[in-house]
Formats: C-alpha cells, structure tokens, sequence
C-alpha cells in the first residue's frame, strides 16, 4: 500500500482532542460563553430506501482538521488573522445530537430544542450534517427570535420537492418547507446546476415564491455581487450549504455530486459579504458523507470552510459588541 504518509499532526503539534479544531465542548446548553456553537447532526429525516448514509459527516470532519488543532493562534490568510482575533470570543463545539434510526419527528424535536437553548445565549448555531433534511427543524428553531428571516441557500440542488419517496420532510424538500415558515421572508439560492430532484413545476413554484436564483453558471460569469445586492443592509440571515453546491473536485465527499461547482473562495466570500453588511444568525452543513471522500479532499475543504466561517462569525460579534 502506498499510504503511509507522514503524520502532519504531530509535524504541527497537535494534541490529541475529541472537538472540532481543539475547542472547549459545551457541556450545558443553558450556560454557553462562545461567538458560534458546532452542534454535530448526523440524522434528522432520512429517505427510507438510502437511510443516514450522512451519519459519520459530523465526526469525519473533527478529524479532518485536527492537525491544526494546536495552531490556533496562527494567521490565517482568508481572514487576514488567525481565526479568533485577540479580544474575540471563540466557538465551542457541543458535540452530536443524540438520533434515531427510526424516529424522525424525534430526530427534529431535538435538533430544534437544541437549536433553541443555543439561540437563548446569543450563540450563533453552526450545524454540520448529516444529510440536508437537518435544516428544517433548524430553520423552524429560528422563528423563536420573534423576526423575519432571509435564508441564502448554497447547494447544487434546489430542494424545492412538496414530498419525496412519501416523506415531506426529507431533504429534496428542504427550501420548500422554509418558504411555508411565517418568519422566512425572502430566499436567495445559489449555485442550481445539473440534473437533481427537482422538477420543472418546483423551480416554478419557486420562482413564484419570490425565490432570487443564481445559477452556479451565473455564478461563474458574474461573481458574487449581484447576490449580494440582494442581501438587505442589516437583515437577519440564516446560511444554508449543501457541500455538493462545491465542485466535485473539492468536495468529493459527497453523494450529489454535480460537474461545475462553485469554489471554496466563492463560497467563503459569500459568507463574509453577508457578515459585512447583514447578520448571520445560524448557518448549516449538510451533506457530508466521508465514505465517498478522495483521500481526504473534501474533509479538508469543508473543515477549513467551518473553521473561517466561525472567525467570521467572531468577527461579527466583536463589531457588535464594540
Ligand atoms: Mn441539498
């Protein structure tokens, strides 16, 4: 076998840990001092016929980053400093959401009770999945704010199915559900390419809705400032990634993988324009499936995306406070 490679961890002094880059665990979710919480997902509703293929996606990515998990203090260059800036307040990660096999509507309570207590504590909620039916009960958490939400979905697939395989909320419904919450008042979807779940009346029914699509080719042709045009100066709003709204070639460790995907780059600078002009007030993973992953590519890709969208957040919360 030609897989002994060495071991950069231990290169980059890394102790061993069980959280995502190191991070203190939260123990309590009544008592959390943190900018952003990583809450593992790896179930909420699955299709029947595929099951949680997802389920290993939360610790998959643990493991991803733990070779910097004792670099902390180092720069990074997609924030411009390392990811949690002196005087900031760093993330916690609080572990995975215990689920079930069979029960759904128990798999969902509990996503959004815990959902709920994170938001109590003005933390902002960082779900990684788990497949992308993990969002809705997320998203029904998020009326507990008492205002008005815009959701800006990232994903290769529109979600827009009213039931599939007899389950209305599995996760080619995901963005329909959202669009029929009272508090979701404006939808902004990006990356759309391929051939997915979704049929011709869905993308109708969505547009009708009043859904904002840029395609991943428009994405490509036109950058991201149209989109983020779209982003009303000082809303409130919730990030929705699919993995696969990536190209295959960064994050292969995915089960919907579609040729023509958007960049990490595109992707990060997406998350920090809403961050500079708006509020990011939860934000979701889903998708992951390590099993497919390509030694290890993709792992890396979204790892290190959650990693700078916490210092984002970090950085959100130290203007706010300041
Ligand atoms: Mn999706």
């Amino acid at each position: 076998m030609m897989n002994n490679k060495p071991d950069l961890a231990s290169l980059f002094g890394a102790t061993k840990s069980d959280t995502f880059l190191g991070l203190d665990p939260c123990n309590n979710l009544d008592s959390i001092d943190a900018s952003s919480a990583f809450v593992g997902v790896p179930c909420a509703t699955p299709y029947r016929s595929v099951g949680p293929y997802a389920k290993n996606g939360p610790s998959s990515i643990r493991n991803a980053i733990a070779s910097l998990n004792a670099n902390l203090d180092r720069h990074n260059f997609d924030l411009g400093g390392p990811i949690f800036p002196q005087g900031s307040i760093k993330a916690v990660d609080c572990g995975d959401i215990a689920w079930d096999e069979k029960n759904f509507q128990e798999n969902r309570s509990i996503i959004s009770e815990t959902v709920k207590k994170i938001l109590k504590n003005n933390v902002i909620p960082i779900l990684v999945g788990g497949d992308d039916s993990i969002p809705i009960p997320m998203l029904e958490a998020m009326s507990s704010k008492g205002r008005d939400f815009t959701i800006l979905q990232i994903d290769a697939h529109i979600d827009w199915r009213e039931i599939h395989m007899e389950e209305r909320y599995g996760l080619s419904s995901t963005m329909r559900r959202a669009s029929e919450m009272s508090h979701i008042k404006k939808i902004i979807q990006v990356g759309a390419r391929g051939i997915g779940s979704g049929h011709p009346q869905d993308f109708e029914d969505a547009k009708n809705w009043g859904v904002k699509f840029y395609l991943a080719d428009d994405v490509h042709s036109n950058g991201l400032d149209p989109i983020l045009e779209n982003i009303d100066q000082n809303s409130s709003v919730i990030i929705c990634i699919d993995i696969d709204s990536m190209d295959p070639s960064i994050t292969p460790n995915t089960i919907g993988r579609v040729p023509g995907g958007l960049t990490y780059f595109q992707v990060l600078n997406l998350i920090k324009g809403v961050a500079q002009k708006a509020k990011i007030e939860a934000m979701d993973f889903a998708e992951i499936m390590p099993e497919v992953d390509i030694d290890g590519i993709g792992g890396l890709t979204v790892s290190r995306l959650i990693a700078s969208s916490m210092g984002v957040i970090a950085r959100q919360k130290q203007r706010a406070d300041s």
